[in-house]
């Protein structure tokens, strides 16, 4: 109920069947304290559950309630990140649940409900005694992130002239943000995908970058992850713009140069009664100072930043605190330089190598109003619910994605025998679609969300919007292996597509391709001696999250906390959206190539139990409370330099690859009534 209606207070009667919080009269705010009788019978009196609030000793608040009841939060200001983490902390020091819900019900009122409900969302993902406890999907309970204002109007004109049940969706437009004449509009279906941005708020909320309880913060390997996630957003992206006739993401390098893309987000802020700011096209950051968030920082400390990475990176070795150096090397070095990059409070040196990433999502987001003159938020990049939407987030994470491969590319290339699986031949790879054999189909969907718990003080009931997404056709992967070795063995299959040609339609040298190499599944699998068949469903890829689960869609509602549906839900809504695993293509049909690898297990695995743990998309996610499931570097086998020319040169014999289209199909199916 703390995340229904988030401006709304929970002395209100909350959630469909009406139950009051009994607060002790202290933790109402001072302007109600007076009226504390008045509101109690006038709420509690016609409740069908009352909730008696504990009176417990408050803890010190002031941190977090320095940020402003109508401001927005951004984990990218450090100083939102701290009052955040003091913030978790509370949370997670509370002895018990009632503690947890007499706290809550006191801050719900007086922090920022941006704020509150990220804190809530990370103290429940790690609090043992609310692991399993169901968090309604972060679209619904702050909708304005996601989409056009327009549509909270209409709905709310919906939901007060036709009773609930009855109600039509409210249609969302699939372009509302530019016109046809802005080229970057091409893909603005990819940008401002509702699922894509739920996955990268996710991403984030399960990766927090600051708490006292270090095991929230300190998660295995979660540099590396935080490099090779985000480089599968640009490989995606990048395969997206060339479907469109767009070049490949340039790097946003040279922080003097103007920003070229501008973004006109065209959403409000409901809590915050604004609306985002947009950026102009030729804008450039500048030198920051606002001192309502406490940022002083000036566009040559992002350079010297970055000057050290590079220093790093050139003399393979970063330097600690205590001035010593250590060296980043093949197994943790990519770890350790993402930690400092991100960055958190694992940094290895966060003094010396500052907070790089995060502050370019600052200085952009703020370079409409750098000095708070105007009386400006920040724009989309300066939250992770919204920073997808915007062109300038590909340029940036590009450039980010630039500075890791340039320390990959000093690793030396896998020898074969890192790479080849003596007696595991892969015969072929193959995709099999109703369209037929090598060629996936896609095209528009509409599928509906509920806007009802998020739209504040309008009548109860749900109130469903109508948006349209990208989609495909299911189908199989099909992989011919022969295994000479006389046994049975265990083996890691690994699939990834990629595109074939340029922007000027010239075959792409490997170098280029293998970053551009878009993983699409990774699962163990037994490989019977002699020849045999493996088929796989695309509905099983590692990478996603089935659309029920992205969306938190009607037939996983109503969770009972204790169903497996809705067990460890938040960490499970980690995952790329289904409906945007393979790229657009298009009408023409869009040439890719398909491959396949089949490594060693006994060289992948990690022992550990994965009993109960939300394990299926892991592959940009990892496990919570577990260690990545692949002992592999991310992006093996394409993540170090390789002396092979072309991909077809690459391969060892336990890899295949095959030709594959993608043929986009310009018509829209309504989700639940295709075949
Ligand atoms: Cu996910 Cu820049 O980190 O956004």
């Amino acid at each position: 109920l703390f995340f229904d209606r988030p401006t709304e207070p929970c002395f209100m009667q909350k959630g469909e069947e009406k139950t009051f919080f009994r607060m002790p009269t202290n933790f109402y705010p001072d302007k109600y304290k007076s009226s504390s009788n008045v509101l109690e019978s006038r709420f509690g009196d016609g409740a069908s559950r009352t909730i008696e609030v504990r009176n417990i000793a408050l803890p010190d608040l002031s941190l977090p309630m320095q940020l402003p009841y109508q401001d927005q939060f951004s984990l990218f200001v450090p100083k939102h990140r701290k009052m955040a983490g003091k913030l978790i902390d509370i949370f997670m020091n509370m002895r018990d649940l009632e503690d947890l819900q007499s706290i809550c019900s006191y801050c719900q009122m007086r922090i920022n409900p941006y704020m509150f409900n990220y804190c809530l969302s990370v103290a429940i993902l790690h609090r043992d005694d609310t692991k399993g406890l169901d968090i309604p999907t972060f679209a619904e309970t702050f909708p304005d992130k996601f989409m056009d204002p327009k549509v909270f109007r209409r709905a709310r004109e919906v939901s007060t002239v036709v009773t609930a049940g009855d109600r039509l969706p409210v249609l969302i437009p699939l372009n509302y943000t530019a016109s046809e004449s802005e080229p970057e509009q091409r893909v603005a279906y990819f940008r401002e995908d509702i699922g894509l941005n739920l996955h990268h708020w996710h991403w984030h909320l399960v990766y927090p970058f600051e708490s006292e309880v270090r095991s929230i913060v300190d998660k295995d390997r979660r540099g590396e992850l935080f490099y090779y996630m985000h480089q599968q957003i640009i490989a995606r992206y990048s395969a997206e713009r060339l479907c469109n006739n767009l070049g490949r993401p340039r790097r946003f390098n040279d922080f003097r140069q103007p920003i070229e893309e501008g973004y006109f987000p065209k959403l409000d802020s409901q809590v915050a009664s604004r609306s985002w700011p947009p950026r102009f096209a030729g804008s450039t950051i500048q030198d920051l100072d606002r001192p309502v968030d406490q940022i002083r920082s000036d566009v040559s400390q992002l350079e010297t930043w970055r000057d050290r990475f590079l220093q790093a990176i050139e003399s393979m070795a970063i330097t600690l605190p205590n001035g010593r150096q250590m060296a980043l090397d093949e197994e943790t070095g990519i770890d350790i330089l993402g930690n400092l990059m991100e960055s958190s409070i694992i940094s290895r040196n966060r003094n010396f190598y500052g907070d790089l990433h995060n502050m370019g999502h600052v200085f952009i987001s703020y370079s409409h109003d750098p000095d708070h003159r105007n009386l400006e938020q920040f724009g989309v990049m300066g939250d992770s619910a919204t920073a997808m939407r915007d062109p300038v987030f590909y340029r940036w994470h590009a450039y980010i994605d630039d500075i890791f491969l340039l320390f990959k590319n000093k690793l030396p290339p896998y020898p074969r025998e890192r790479l080849d699986f003596p007696g595991i031949r892969v015969s072929s790879v193959g995709v099999e679609s109703v369209a037929g054999r090598g060629l996936l189909t896609t095209q528009w969907e509409q599928s509906t969300v509920d806007l009802g718990r998020g739209l504040d003080f309008t009548p109860r009931g749900s109130v469903l919007a109508r948006f349209t997404h990208l989609t495909h056709d299911n189908f199989n992967y099909v992989i011919k292996v022969n295994n000479t070795s006389g046994s049975g063995v265990m083996g890691t299959v690994r699939l990834f597509i990629a595109p074939v040609r340029d922007e000027q339609g010239r075959p792409l040298p490997f170098n280029e391709q293998k970053r551009l190499m878009i993983e699409l599944d990774k699962f163990t699998q037994s490989i019977p001696a002699g020849t045999s068949t493996i088929r796989r469903s695309s509905l099983d890829s590692s990478v996603t999250i089935p659309y029920e689960r992205t969306f938190r869609a009607q037939s996983a509602r109503p969770g009972d906390p204790g169903s497996v549906e809705a067990a460890e839900f938040d960490f499970c809504g980690c995952g790329w959206p289904h409906h945007l695993l393979i790229p657009k293509g298009t009408s023409q049909g869009y040439p890719m190539v398909l491959f396949c690898m089949i490594s060693n297990w006994n060289d992948d695995r990690v022992a550990q139990d994965l009993v109960g743990a939300c394990n299926d998309a892991a592959s940009y996610c990892g496990i919570r409370d577990r260690k990545y499931p692949d002992r592999r570097a991310m992006g093996y086998p394409f993540d170090r330099p390789t002396p092979a020319s072309s991909l077809r040169d690459f391969l060892t014999p336990n890899m295949a690859i095959s030709d594959c289209t993608i043929r986009f199909t310009d018509a829209t199916r309504i989700r639940g009534q295709q075949g």
